[in-house]
C-alpha cells in the first residue's frame, strides 16, 4: 500500500486482471460514468477486455463520450459470461449499483467476477470490496481514476481528458464548488496539456438544455412574482404550459432554484398541475430557513432547505396555501434567531 487511499492496491489487482467488469452507479451522472470511461480506455491500451454496466440508461448529454455506447445493463450479460475483477466506480455503497426485478446489480456482477475492488470519494463508504480505495476528501472520482491512470502508465489524451474533465467538472459543479481546491485545478491542468477541448465539452455539460425544457423554463420564469418584501418567490406551471412546450415532469426539475437566485430572496414556491389533478409543489430556502416543516404540514417532507408536498386541490389555492404557510414561518423562524441569510 502506498499510500492510506490504497490506490496502489486497486492499480496492482487491475494489472493482474486480464478481463474486467466495470459497474458505475445508479441514475449515473457525469463522475461515475466519465472515470469508468477513462479506466475503460486505458484498461483497453493495457491490452484488457472491459465491459462496462449500468442500470440506468447514460443521460444524453454524455453519450458523446468515447465508449459512452458501450456501457450495457446487466440484462446483457452473456450465461457464460465471466470477469476475473469487478471493478465498482463512484459507488457510495453496494446497493448503489442499483437492482433489477428480482437481485442487486452489484450482486449480480459479483456472482461473475473473480474478485471485487473499487474506487470512490464518499467518505460514509462501508468499503463493500475486497480491495477498496476511499478518498472522502476527493473532489471527484476522477481524480482518483485519473491517478489510477497514471500508476498503470497509461498515458492522458484527449479522449481520455474528455472523460477525466467530464468527472470532475460534474462534481465540483464546473469548478465552482467548495471542494474545488488546487488540486483539482492542477488535475484539470494535466487535461489541458492533454489535449482537452474544453469549450467543446464545458457546453456539452453546462451549456445546452433541451428545447422543451427551454421553453417550459421561459413560462416559468414568466409567472415569477415576489411576495413578503421580496423575501419569497413564486413560480407556477399549468398542464398547459407543458404541453405548449412539449415538455415532461423531468424538464421541470431545476426550476424551482431559479425562485433563489435573487439577492433578499430566501424560501421559493414552485407549484405545477401534475395530470394525476394533484399540484406539486417543491420548497426551497436558504439556510437558516427552512421549509420541510411547510412540506410536512402539507402530507410532504424532504430536506431541511429542499422539500416537496402535493395538494389536492387548484393550482392557485395551491400557491396561496403553501405561500401563506411560507410568509408565517419566515415571521416564526425569524423570531427564533434565524438571521438573514
Ligand atoms: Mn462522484
Amino acid at each position: 500500500m502506498t499510500s492510506g487511499r490504497n490506490l496502489e492496491a486497486v492499480a496492482e489487482a487491475l494489472r493482474a486482471a486480464g478481463s474486467i467488469c466495470l459497474v458505475s452507479h445508479e441514475f449515473p451522472d457525469g463522475d461515475t460514468i466519465g472515470s469508468a470511461l477513462a479506466l475503460r480506455l486505458g484498461l483497453e491500451r493495457l491490452g484488457k477486455r472491459v465491459e462496462h454496466f449500468c442500470v440506468h440508461k447514460v443521460p444524453d448529454n454524455l453519450m458523446d463520450l468515447p465508449g459512452a455506447g458501450k456501457v450495457r445493463p446487466v440484462e446483457s450479460l452473456g450465461g457464460d459470461e465471466r470477469f476475473d475483477l469487478l471493478l465498482a466506480v463512484d459507488i457510495a455503497e453496494a446497493k448503489r449499483a442499483g437492482h433489477t426485478a428480482d437481485a442487486e446489480v452489484f450482486d449480480i456482477l459479483r456472482a461473475r467476477c473473480g474478485w471485487t475492488a473499487q474506487v470512490d470519494h464518499h467518505g460514509t463508504n462501508p468499503l463493500f470490496c475486497e480491495v477498496n480505495s476511499v478518498d472522502g476528501g476527493a473532489a471527484a472520482a476522477g481524480l482518483l481514476a485519473r491517478e489510477l491512470l497514471g500508476l498503470l502508465g497509461v498515458a492522458l489524451d484527449r479522449d481520455l481528458a474528455a472523460c477525466l474533465y467530464t468527472a470532475i467538472a460534474t462534481d465540483t459543479g464546473n469548478f465552482s464548488h467548495g471542494n474545488t481546491s488546487a488540486e483539482v485545478f492542477r488535475a484539470a491542468a494535466a487535461l489541458m496539456d492533454a489535449g482537452l477541448a474544453l469549450t467543446e465539452w464545458n457546453r456539452r455539460l453546462f451549456v445546452l438544455r433541451e428545447k422543451p425544457r427551454q421553453l417550459l423554463t421561459a413560462r416559468a420564469m414568466a409567472s415569477l412574482r415576489y411576495l413578503c418584501g421580496d423575501r419569497v418567490s413564486v413560480m407556477t406551471l399549468t398542464l398547459e404550459d407543458f404541453e405548449a412546450s412539449g415538455a415532461t415532469a423531468e424538464h421541470a426539475d431545476d426550476i424551482v432554484n431559479i425562485g433563489l437566485q435573487t439577492e433578499g430572496t430566501v424560501m421559493a414556491l414552485f407549484a405545477r398541475e401534475e395530470e394525476t389533478g394533484g399540484i406539486k409543489c417543491s420548497l426551497r430556502a436558504l439556510a437558516p430557513y427552512r421549509v420541510d416543516g411547510i412540506a410536512r404540514a402539507f402530507g410532504g417532507g424532504g430536506h431541511a432547505q429542499a422539500s416537496g408536498c402535493t395538494l389536492t386541490c387548484g393550482l392557485q389555492e395551491a400557491v396561496a396555501r403553501v405561500s401563506a404557510a411560507m410568509a408565517e414561518a419566515l415571521e416564526t423562524q425569524n423570531g427564533q434567531g434565524a438571521g438573514m441569510a
